[in-house]
């Protein structure tokens, strides 16, 4: 596939400073080997995430002069509501400042303690705010999504038949809502099929269930189906989003990924009582109803971007880059997750580095070295993010999936930063045994990647071993 040039042309520029190895050696250590505690512009490439950073456009820039800052019924909040009934189909849209806050609006007022949720896979804000309800979060991906190796169109798929099997063995009081995120981030930000959609919605029907989406890559999860579903071909962008949309009761939302935006999101659902009695806890503890924790500002910039992500050239340069980084390092032989997501290259650490147990912090150490020895930050989804200890036998639980995510933001980097960062990589991968594992010195009891402090395995060597790669 030849990767489409960029749909856009440059007219604002941020300098990217060059920091010395030594520096960032310095400075990652400091940061107890926790990428989070670098300082940003010590970075060259900032493939962290791509959630909140995204370039917005000069509409978008100019929507923000147009901010209404009354405390109550803001023009931009009608355009953010027309917008998400336009392009979600829910009736209620409440205003969030991110993904994780509608989560927990949704989650402290339908989950109960004992309570189950499905999901295709969640994430980990989202299992996070599930289990902070006393709830369990139950990840049934179909088995292909769970092998990197594998190819298939639709790996992010929810499977029915284990759905059906969880609801009969739980019985549906225990099962508030099921889940589905699209595009499937923690298993390497793979589409969910229409077809797929349609089946988890008879079987949520069969039980009286409902369907929620998670929706924070909702548009490059339906480029996907127009590439590759049968019947969609010739449809619009928006048309497929209504049709997947249509299926489900309502939606969580970071804005800060296919909103295009650096901030915001939403919950969108046709439950009138479920949306008063959120809104009713968006009052308490984000503001008030026609805001929920954003300016008016921010609403008019979710509105434009929501529509501009629609755009079916900025969604083939968006994939294709992604495809592009992908491409690069399959064809040097790095062991990637297959097929490339909408918005991050996965790199598959068990294959890129066999030798190293998942009790060393692979992914991790895969990370450090990036960042000291060629200023890029990506982030670790694997033993760092998910490992835990099983809470009846002690023992540690690792995930399946061992895995580093390069997550490319949104109209930012140009396509020879991708080539730099391909042949970063790639150079890394000729030699992996120079990396060496990692264990944790200090760890927060949730979401503990944000805060862990490491050090290399080897105590007496630590150092050395760093200074020598
Ligand atoms: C990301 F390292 N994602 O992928 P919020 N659902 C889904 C997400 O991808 C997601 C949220 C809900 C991020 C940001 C991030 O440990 C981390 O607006 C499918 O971030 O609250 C966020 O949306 C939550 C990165 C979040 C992390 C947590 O990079």
């Amino acid at each position: 596939m030849r990767l489409p040039a960029e749909p856009f042309r440059i007219k604002v520029v941020e300098p990217l400073r060059r920091v010395s190895r030594a520096e960032r050696e310095r400075l990652i250590l400091e940061a107890g080997l926790n990428i989070f505690a670098v300082p940003a512009d010590s970075i060259y490439v900032d493939l962290l995430t791509d959630s909140g950073t995204s370039a917005m456009s000069d509409r978008q820039w100019a929507g923000l002069m147009l901010g209404d800052e009354s405390y109550a019924g803001s023009r931009n909040f009608f355009h953010f509501q027309d917008t998400i009934r336009e392009i979600f189909g829910y009736r209620h849209v409440i205003p969030t400042h991110q993904g994780r806050m509608a989560e927990n609006l949704l989650f402290s007022t339908v989950v109960k303690p004992g309570d189950v949720v499905p999901n295709n896979i969640h994430f980990d804000t989202t299992r996070a705010n599930v289990e902070h309800q006393n709830a369990e979060a139950v990840d049934l991906v179909i088995d292909e999504g769970l092998d990197p190796a594998t190819l298939h169109d639709f790996k992010g798929n929810l499977d029915p038949r284990k759905l059906g099997a969880l609801l009969k063995e739980r019985g549906r009081d225990k099962v508030p809502l099921v889940m589905i995120t699209v595009t499937n981030n923690s298993g390497g930000g793979q589409p969910v099929s229409i077809a797929n959609v349609r089946a988890v919605r008879e079987v949520c029907d069969r039980h009286g269930v409902p369907l929620f989406f998670d929706a924070c890559r909702f548009a490059e999860n339906c480029w996907f189906i127009k590439q590759r579903e049968p019947g969609w071909a010739d449809r619009s962008i928006p048309e497929i989003a209504r049709e997947l949309f249509s299926y489900g009761d309502g939606c969580t939302m970071s804005a800060k990924k296919d909103g295009l935006v650096n901030i915001g999101g939403f919950l969108a659902l046709n439950n009138q009582e479920w949306a008063e009695r959120i809104t009713n806890l968006l009052i308490l503890v984000e503001g008030f109803s026609t805001y929920g924790g954003l300016a008016g500002r921010d609403l008019e910039a979710i509105s434009i971007g929501l529509r501009e992500v629609l755009d079916e050239d900025y969604l083939a340069f968006r994939t294709g880059q992604v495809q592009h980084l992908g491409e690069l390092l399959e064809d040097a032989g790095v062991p990637i997750v297959k097929p490339v997501g909408g918005h991050a290259v996965y790199l598959d650490v068990r294959r890129f580095m066999p030798h190293m147990p998942q009790s060393q912090y692979p992914g991790q150490a895969l990370v450090v070295a990036l960042y000291r020895d060629y200023g890029i930050r990506a982030v670790e989804v694997g033993s760092l993010m998910f490992g835990h200890r099983d809470p009846e036998s002690g023992e540690m639980v690792y995930p399946k999936l061992e895995l580093v995510r390069l997550a490319v933001p949104r109209r930012v980097y140009t396509t020879e930063h991708m080539r730099y960062v391909a042949e970063s990589v790639i150079e890394l991968h000729r030699s992996p045994e120079r990396i060496r594992g990692l264990r944790i010195t200090h760890e927060a009891p949730t979401l503990r990647h944000y805060t862990a402090r490491l050090e290399v395995l080897d105590a007496a060597g630590a150092r050395t071993a760093l200074q020598r790669a």
